[in-house]
């Protein structure tokens, strides 16, 4: 049945003018001007105008297109016209209608401005639109690019429990769930996991859900997120700060050529993305403080780098930069102290230009027993919860780092969005799990 139907991706790339093609889709818009319906047709790989006109077309046709709703399910019989007028370039001169399901009157998304909560309760209506279309499209390249960048340089997908029983980044945002008669949590990280796996296959990355139960309402947190993670044995800070220089790089460069029509209506210029090469700026935790208490922050040394630090840092900046050496205060118990300044740590988040802030967090992780169970009870942990990933540092413990980067928290800057919600389909938020 599929065969007879062209795609409108292939109708707008050319070469077929005067051809007679069958599309289908679902009613993007529609007008009417004298003689003419000008039926737009998306089908998911573009979105193309078709023109009826009543005197090519029997009356029963013509008032159909007149009757037909918007995101009507359609198929179109017609002629493909270059036309320079048209968007795209193309058009089909529509000789035949078919309404495969007449949609119900009141389409709710019209074309008047509607809020950010209406749409978030029509998001399942709302991705229809270009802009959702656009951001999915460079969302499903950033990740295609990805994989292929893991792939050409060796890395091997691995997959750890959603459901677990020790947190990675901290007790307050962990999300409990019943666990028949006992309590478990939904992942913050595949981190704990993937430093068992690498005795066994080596370099590795995953792309895969995180939770997180953060409790406040900003543009950058989702409670589910999606987190790309990577780790690699016999590796340091350094090695890990050239492996995200690299991917990201790639991935940009990949972007720049493949979605640069998307990223183009999404007012992103290609060349931003085109500067997005090696090496990035390196700057440590106290050259950032040291900034900002030039800048008049008041800002303790000690804590965490937080949104408002963050965004007045990125704001210097037109590419991504590291900011190495955490202090073990601002960082999880994993990671490792300096050997020559025990009070600061071998760990570097990646920072996305313009404002963004975070979108990596990572580095080196203690790989010594007797360090890893100290630091584990000064954070107040029991050393029960983490008996199996204690154990790793007695059976062939390597130096080894990684990271995790936020998927929405990259797409957000790459797309130009100012709310992580619209990085992703159906987002979690505090306040929203539906539809
Ligand atoms: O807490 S992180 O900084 N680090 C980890 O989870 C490590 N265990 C990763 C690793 O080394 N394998 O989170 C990593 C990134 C962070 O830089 C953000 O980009 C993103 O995950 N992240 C989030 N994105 C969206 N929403 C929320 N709530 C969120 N939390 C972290």
């Amino acid at each position: 049945m599929s065969e007879s139907f062209l795609e409108v991706s292939r109708i707008l790339s050319g070469g077929l003018e005067g051809e007679k093609v069958k599309v289908r889709g679902w009613l993007h818009n529609k007008r009417s001007s004298g003689g003419i319906h000008f039926l737009i047709l998306r089908d998911g790989t573009g979105i193309i105008q078709c023109t009826m006109k009543r005197d090519k077309v029997d009356r029963r046709q013509f008032e159909l297109a007149k009757d037909v709703t918007l995101e009507s399910s359609i198929e179109l019989t017609g002629t493909v016209r270059r036309d320079e007028r048209a968007p795209g370039g193309y058009e089909i001169a529509v000789e035949e209608l078919k309404v495969v399901h007449m949609a119900e009157e009141g389409f709710p998304i019209a074309k008047k401005y509607h809020g950010p909560e209406f749409l978030l309760d029509h998001r399942h209506l709302w991705i229809r639109s270009r802009k959702m279309q656009n951001i999915l499209r460079v969302r499903a390249k950033f990740l295609e690019a990805a994989r292929e960048w893991f792939k050409l340089n060796g890395y091997t997908e691995f997959h750890s429990p959603i459901l677990i029983t020790a947190a990675c980044e901290g007790g307050a945002t962990l999300f409990p769930v019943k666990y028949f008669n006992r309590e478990a949590y939904l992942t913050q990280s595949w981190q704990l996991y993937a430093e068992a796996a690498i005795a066994s296959l080596g370099k590795i990355y995953t792309i895969a859900p995180s939770f997180r139960a953060e409790k406040s309402r900003t543009r950058r947190h989702l409670t589910e997120y999606w987190h790309l993670e990577v780790e690699i044995p016999w590796c340091g800070l350094n090695g890990v700060m050239k492996v995200e220089e690299e991917l990201l790089s790639y991935v940009c460069r990949r972007l720049a050529s493949e979605a640069s029509r998307e990223l183009r209506d999404l007012g992103r210029d290609v060349k931003d993305l085109l500067r997005v090469e090696p090496p990035f700026e390196r700057l440590t935790y106290d050259e950032a403080v040291e900034i900002l208490h030039e800048d008049g922050f008041d800002f303790e040394w000690g804590k965490d780098l937080g949104r408002v630090e963050e965004r007045h840092l990125a704001l210097k900046f037109d590419k991504p930069f590291f900011i190495t050496h955490y202090p073990r205060s601002a960082k999880a118990f994993y990671h490792k102290p300096d050997p020559n300044r025990p009070e600061v740590t071998l760990s570097v988040d990646l920072m996305a230009p313009e404002g963004y802030g975070e979108i990596t967090g990572g580095g080196e992780r203690i790989d010594d027993l007797d360090e890893l169970l100290k630091r584990i009870k000064e954070n107040g942990l029991n050393p029960e919860d983490y008996k199996w990933y204690i154990d790793l540092r007695r059976y062939g413990s390597v130096p080894h780092a990684g990271f995790g980067l936020g998927v929405e928290r990259t797409i957000s800057w790459i797309c130009k969005l100012d709310h992580i919600r619209d990085a992703i389909a159906f987002p979690r938020l505090i306040n929203r799990v539906y539809p």
